[in-house]
C-alpha cells in the first residue's frame, strides 16, 4: 500500500518538470497519477513518517459538520488552515499591525520577520477563539469544504445537502453510477480562501463492500497528499459504517502531483525510509457520522519513523 506513494515521489523526482506556482515557490511536477489502497489489508496511514492523525480526525469531522470557520479547528489545535484566513485578515481594513504582506515565504528566509509573523498569528488565533464577532468575520474561510458537502447553495434559495443524500443513495441504490460528491462550485471559485484541492468523489459498491474514487487536481505530494489520503480513507469508513457496508478500495486520481522546491531534502530522507506494517483503524462508538467524535475514532498498532518537518506554502 504505501511503496505506492514512494513510488510516486521516486516518478515525479525522476519525471517532473519544473513548474512556476501561485505562491511563488516553485515545484517540480507531473500530470495525472493514480494510486489504488485496499482498505481491507490496513488503514493507509504513512509508516516512514509520523502523520497527525488526530488533525486528520478534526479536519475531516470538521468538514462533516459544514463548518468552515477555523474556529473548530483551533478548538482542537488544528493549525493547518490558519495560514488562509490569517491571509484575508491582514489583507483587510481591519489590520493596523506590522506589514505582514508575502508572509509564508518572508518568514522562511527572515528570522526577525519570522518572530513578528508569530506574534501577529498568536494574536489573531487568540482573537479568533475568545471574540465572537471577530471569528465570524475573520475566520471563515467562504464557501469551502464544509460548505459544499452540506449545504451547496440552490438557485431557488434552498440547499443540497450533498453527503446526506449520498447516504441515502447507497442505501437505496448501491448500484448507482451517480453516487458523487462535488466540492468545485464555479460559481463560488473566485470567493474561496482556496478553490478545493480534492475536487469530487465517487462512492462504488460491490459484493457489499465500499470503495470510494477521489479526483484531487491539485496535490503537494510531501505535505498535503498524506493527509489527503489517511482522511479519504477515514471518510470510506466512516460512510460505509453509515451504510452497513465492509470497506473495498481507496483510489486516488490526482491532476497536478507535484513536489514543492524546498521539500526535496525531505522527500530524499523519506525515500531512504523502510515502510512498515500499517495500522488497523477502530470505531468505538455507534453514534451517527455527524455526532461522531474524534475520540470515538483510533488507529492501533501505529508505529511510525520520526516526523520530518517541512514549510507550507501558502
Ligand atoms: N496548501 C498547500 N500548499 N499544501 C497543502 O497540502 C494544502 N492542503 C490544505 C490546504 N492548502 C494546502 C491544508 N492541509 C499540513 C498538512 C496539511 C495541510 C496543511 C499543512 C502540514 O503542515 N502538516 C505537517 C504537520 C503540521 C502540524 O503538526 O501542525 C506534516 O508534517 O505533515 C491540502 O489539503
Amino acid at each position: 500500500n504505501e511503496q505506492q506513494y514512494l513510488d510516486l515521489l521516486q516518478y515525479v523526482l525522476n519525471q517532473g518538470h519544473k513548474k512556476s506556482d501561485r505562491t511563488g515557490t516553485g515545484t517540480i511536477s507531473t500530470f495525472a497519477y493514480q494510486m489504488r489502497f485496499n482498505l481491507q489489508e490496513s488503514f493507509p496511514i504513512l509508516t516512514t513518517k509520523k502523520i497527525p492523525f488526530g488533525l486528520i480526525k478534526s479536519e475531516l469531522l470538521w468538514f462533516l459538520h459544514g463548518d468552515t470557520n477555523i474556529k473548530y479547528l483551533l478548538e482542537h489545535h488544528n493549525h493547518i488552515w490558519d495560514e488562509w484566513a490569517f491571509k484575508n485578515y491582514i489583507e483587510s481594513a481591519d489590520y493596523t499591525g506590522p506589514d505582514m504582506s508575502d508572509f509564508g515565504r518572508r518568514s522562511l528566509v527572515d528570522t526577525d520577520f519570522a518572530k513578528e509573523y508569530k506574534v501577529q498569528k498568536d494574536k489573531f488565533d487568540q482573537a479568533i477563539l475568545t471574540d465572537t464577532t471577530f471569528a465570524q468575520k475573520f475566520g471563515n474561510l467562504g464557501d469551502v469544504y464544509g460548505a459544499q458537502w452540506r449545504h451547496w447553495q440552490k438557485r431557488d434559495g434552498g440547499f443540497i445537502d450533498q453527503i446526506a443524500n449520498v447516504i441515502d443513495q447507497i442505501k437505496k441504490t448501491p448500484d448507482s453510477r451517480r453516487l458523487i460528491v462535488s466540492a468545485w462550485n464555479p460559481e463560488d471559485v473566485p470567493t474561496m480562501a482556496l478553490p478545493p484541492c480534492h475536487t469530487l468523489f465517487q462512492f462504488y459498491v460491490n459484493e457489499n463492500k465500499l470503495s470510494c474514487q477521489l479526483y484531487q487536481r491539485s496535490g503537494d505530494l510531501f505535505l498535503g497528499v498524506p493527509f489527503n489520503i489517511a482522511s479519504y480513507a477515514l471518510l470510506t469508513h466512516l460512510i460505509a459504517r453509515e451504510t452497513g457496508l465492509e470497506v473495498g478500495e481507496f483510489i486516488h486520481t490526482l491532476g497536478d502531483a507535484h513536489i514543492y522546491l524546498n521539500h526535496l531534502d525531505q522527500v530524499k530522507e523519506q525515500l531512504s525510509r523502510k515502510p512498515t506494517m500499517g495500522p488497523q483503524l477502530e470505531i468505538k462508538s455507534d453514534k451517527s457520522i455527524f455526532e461522531i467524535e474524534a475520540s470515538d475514532i483510533i488507529v492501533n498498532d501505529y508505529n511510525p519513523q520520526p516526523a520530518i518537518k517541512a514549510p507550507v506554502a501558502v
